[in-house]
């Protein structure tokens, strides 16, 4: 498929971008993620409203808030977010829904710093957008509640403090990270089912489109009006929605999007 120049779309949504990941984690699609920004910016595409859904920013191996303080960090927050806002066309909202990799509270609260920046530039911060046609949320809600995200986050600082005194621990709290704190994704088609059922539930989606991310698979189950985002970390995907209409859409090489899925309401 082709973007013509000068389009208006409803809106737009991506998720689980993880920027800012460090250095040392180079298993990411930021520079297509780029690509694709400057590609929609050329062609000046505008959307309605951007929904970015969750996961935008990765918090857990090191403080954003840090980062934001210093010039070079805020260089590569603004290299980002210039890109995003050129997308809203002003005539609705950006919505900046909070996922787990952008925060390290036990409140799920953004760190202040990030918060101010995103509030000048006039994105709305929540734990979930929703209309009269869909909800849109991160997801992490169907794994956590309230205990379990606090152990996980009481474990997860614990992981920074040993990895800021010993530099040679942050291969240690990856793994141990990656093994006990990012392993719960549903991985077979019946725990899939159920972890979007329990969605579908905290949410109270009823007719709507319920729009997540958090699990990086891309995808769309049209019997239960199921939309994930994907990634920019493998999937390289996202969606855009006209009127009635979500369409699913996979950057498969610069400048080259592959419709994958259609959901009508
Ligand atoms: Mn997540």
């Amino acid at each position: 498929m082709k973007f013509r120049r000068g389009s208006i779309y409803e809106a737009f949504f991506i998720s689980d971008i993880h920027y800012l990941l460090n250095k040392k984690i180079k298993s990411h699609k930021h520079k297509e993620l780029f690509q694709l920004l400057d590609h929609l910016g050329k062609k000046e595409i505008k959307f309605n409203n951007v929904y970015l859904v969750g996961d935008i920013i990765e918090n857990w191996f090191f403080s954003a808030d840090r980062r934001l303080q210093r010039v070079k960090g805020k260089k590569r927050f603004n290299k980002l977010f210039d890109r995003l806002d050129k997308l809203a066309s002003g005539a609705g909202k950006k919505y900046y829904i909070v996922g787990n990799h952008d925060t390290t509270s036990y409140l799920m609260r953004l760190s202040p710093k990030v918060e101010n920046y995103l509030r000048e530039r006039d994105w709305v911060i929540c734990e979930k957008a929703e209309n009269e046609l869909l909800i849109a949320i991160h997801g992490h809600q169907g794994q956590y509640n309230k205990f379990t995200w606090m152990g996980s986050i009481l474990v997860l600082r614990l992981l920074h403090v040993f990895a800021s005194i010993l530099p040679a621990l942050f291969k240690f709290s990856e793994n141990f990270y990656h093994k006990h704190l990012n392993r719960q994704d549903p991985s077979t088609t019946e725990e899939t089912l159920h972890y979007y059922q329990r969605l579908s539930r905290l949410t109270h989606q009823g007719h709507k489109v319920l729009i997540s991310g958090h699990t990086h698979d891309f995808l769309c189950i049209p019997k239960i009006n199921i939309i994930n985002t994907g990634d920019w970390v493998k999937s390289n995907s996202f969606v855009i929605q006209e009127n009635k209409k979500f369409s699913g859409i996979r950057m498969v090489a610069r400048k080259e999007f592959k419709r994958e899925f259609v959901l009508k309401l």
